[in-house]
């Protein structure tokens, strides 16, 4: 059994050495310990990143943020700074200036949370369509047994506003697909809404992953199953994005489809069993 670092009270201003981006925190730290960190990947997200920044803090001070963004030319890093000088909460950025992509960005945050010793460290999207206000029953998930959490569309009282049918009928296809090939036992696997005990992200080879997109969502599940931890899923209500505009297409998809084969070949069809942090 692995036993949680003590969180470090001196990371405010250190940046993951080796990367090439700037790490930024808030002016005034607070003195509260973070425990909660939401690492949440922008790229032109300068209409929604400020609401949602709001939302998080207001969970409570042991909740923070990392935006992770990719140099937006709409100016969403601007937002964030401004943000940091007047707010004293758990607000961080990591601001990128090469190798820009949704992935990369999902792998940089990751590796900048656990850097900072955070005991649970998650992850959603900028754009409204994951609300803050789920997380507190997420965590409320996290028990002994359970090693992370997913924010499910796809479980009882899970719902999706906004959505074209087709749209609907695209995530559940995709969910059966994904569980057919790798054998995953979560029903959704495609929700980019997760919260994960930092041990489990800790034995994740960052640097070694075949994904460069949105596929990393799947890679991870299917290494974290792999290992043999059990993740919970727990409902949450998704809202499409009302302001801003997706990144996502039809190019983007398919290579999502196609790469979950080579993790099959990659990681294999079968898993550990029963794992606790
Ligand atoms: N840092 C970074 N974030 C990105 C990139 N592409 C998309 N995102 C963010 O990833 C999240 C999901 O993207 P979105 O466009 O909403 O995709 P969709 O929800 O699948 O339509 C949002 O918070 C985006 O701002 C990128 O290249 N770099
Ligand atoms: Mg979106």
């Amino acid at each position: 059994m692995t036993r949680t670092p003590p969180v470090s009270s001196s990371f405010e201003l250190a940046p993951l050495p080796g990367t090439e981006a700037i790490f930024s925190g808030p002016a005034d730290p607070p003195k509260t310990l973070l425990r909660v960190l939401m690492t949440v990947p922008t790229y032109n997200e300068s209409e929604n990143i400020e609401a949602l920044l709001n939302r998080i803090i207001s969970l409570g001070p042991e909740y923070g943020v990392l935006v992770v963004d990719d140099h937006s030319p709409d100016g969403t890093s601007g937002v964030v700074r401004n943000f940091q000088s007047q707010c004293s909460a758990h607000v961080y950025l990591l601001e990128r200036f090469t190798n820009r992509g949704r992935g990369q960005a999902g792998i940089d945050g990751y590796r900048q949370a656990l850097f900072m010793n955070v005991p649970v460290i998650g992850e959603m999207d900028a754009d409204g369509s994951h609300a803050p206000e789920d997380l507190p029953a997420m965590m409320a998930r996290l028990s002994g047994k359970t090693a992370g959490v997913i924010g499910s569309r796809l479980v009882p009282g899970g719902r999706e506003e906004g959505r074209t049918l087709s749209r609907v009928l695209l995530t559940r296809a995709a969910n059966l697909y994904i569980r057919i090939l790798l054998g995953l036992p979560y029903r959704d696997t495609t929700s980019g809404f997760r919260i994960f005990r930092r041990e489990v992200l800790a034995g994740i080879p960052w640097e070694d992953l075949v994904s460069r997109g949105p596929s990393l969502l799947q890679e991870m599940l299917v290494i974290i199953h792999r290992a043999g931890w059990t993740l919970a899923e727990s409902p949450i209500t998704f809202r499409d994005r009302v302001l801003g505009t997706s990144t996502l297409n039809r190019r983007i998809l398919m290579n999502s489809l196609r790469i979950v084969l080579e993790f099959r070949r990659r990681y294999g069809r079968s898993s550990l069993s029963g794992r606790v942090p």
